[in-house]
């Protein structure tokens, strides 16, 4: 190739990269499309004061100048924010800086932060604070493990001797990283009101997918996002003091309604943490939709989430976001192939030796 060629090409390569229209997506606090019905900032002047109030507060809820703190770190407390504004952006970004702090030690503390865009708001409830039966999206900071029991239901992983060299393979498998929820784990949920989070078991069936988040006590700020646009539900988290967005969650196929609340709630039981709400900001981004989408009528969506199957087992989820569960059917299958393999191998290399032996036994006759 000339020198001409290799310059064409390169532009080629930079005008077709996805990445600057992946980050042309992320408003990172472009004040232009900053929506301040929606944005709860500081010094949160008015918040819950007045029938004209933006925000409204309820529970163990403390506005100061600095934080809106939901819970305090005390035993059975539970507090929430809410938007009295409907939110009827088609396509928007949620900057949320939280700060989760305490003086638990690791494990002992609990239970987290939730974040709501739901049909209706200031509904206490058992889920941090708020409904379980919602209708709508929740994305749920939890920082303590109900289900303890959440490990045990791994058949085969290292139980019996005779697997494990197969489990180590397993084990080493990129899509098991995530395995063991470890905690702060960061989920979300989409509900048509049908099924319930279930506090005791973490959310896990019913949970779109997840990661898990060192965020307590941390003396830098920690963010969190939430983008819906065009059907893809996006969650990010900054909590590393590198100023950058880390992908938590990623799915497609995801509907929601405009016309629903925000808001963000926090509960403590035995265990106990300052839960702060610092800012939720709210950006809208710019997205062109086709005129048949802009005459929908985007109230009367129902949410819900098009998984090819149940969210649990949501392994072949094509946008990539393979959160692990226990042996699944195409594991086991692997597993078993493996074992075939293994003993194919053992089968081919004893007709070998056998054969080398056989021969080298008839030479000396
Ligand atoms: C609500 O969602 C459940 C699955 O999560 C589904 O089975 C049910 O049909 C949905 N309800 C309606 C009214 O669409
Ligand atoms: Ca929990």
């Amino acid at each position: 190739m000339n020198r001409l060629g290799a310059v064409w090409g390169i532009l080629l390569l930079l005008g077709l990269s996805p990445m600057p229209f992946v980050h042309a997506d992320i408003t990172d606090g472009n004040s232009e499309h900053l929506k301040r019905e929606h944005s709860l900032i500081k010094p949160y002047q008015g918040v819950g004061t007045s029938s004209s109030s933006q925000w409204d507060f309820w529970g163990s809820t403390l506005v100061t100048s600095q934080y809106v703190r939901l819970t305090s770190d005390e035993r059975s407390k539970e507090g929430s924010i809410w938007n009295t504004v409907p939110c009827f952006l088609k396509d928007w970004e949620m900057h949320v800086q939280f700060k989760i702090h305490g003086s638990g030690k690791k494990n002992l503390h609990g239970d987290g932060i939730a974040i709501w865009y739901t049909r209706e708001r200031l509904n206490p409830g058992p889920v941090y604070g708020n409904q379980d039966h919602f209708v709508g999206l929740a994305v749920f900071v939890d920082t303590f493990r109900n289900d303890l029991h959440g490990m045990d239901v791994r058949p085969v992983f290292g139980n019996s001797p005779k697997f494990h060299g197969l489990a180590l393979f397993i084990d080493t498998y990129p899509n098991d990283e995530a395995s063991d929820r470890s905690f702060p784990y960061i989920s979300a949920m989409i509900s048509n009101g049908s099924l319930p989070y279930d506090h005791g078991k973490d959310g896990r069936s019913t949970e779109l997918g997840g990661c898990s988040v060192e965020i307590r006590n941390k003396d830098h700020d920690t963010y969190l996002a939430i983008r819906y646009s065009r059907g893809r539900l996006t969650i990010m988290v900054d909590i590393d003091d590198k100023n950058e967005w880390k992908e938590c969650i990623d799915i497609g196929g995801v509907r929601l309604p405009t016309g629903y609340y925000f808001g963000s709630s926090a509960a403590t039981g035995d265990l106990s943490d300052n839960h702060d709400i610092i800012s939720m900001k709210m950006y809208q981004l710019m997205v062109e939709h086709t005129p048949e989408e802009e005459n929908l009528d985007w109230t009367k969506i129902e949410p819900s989430v098009s998984l090819l199957k149940s969210p649990k087992d949501n392994i072949d989820d094509p946008t990539g976001n393979f959160r692990s569960t226990p042996l699944t059917g195409w594991k086991v299958f692997l597993l078993l192939l493996c074992a075939l393999l293994g003993i194919v191998v053992c089968a081919v290399v004893g007709a070998v030796v056998f054969q080398k032996r056989q021969e080298r036994n008839k030479r000396f006759y």
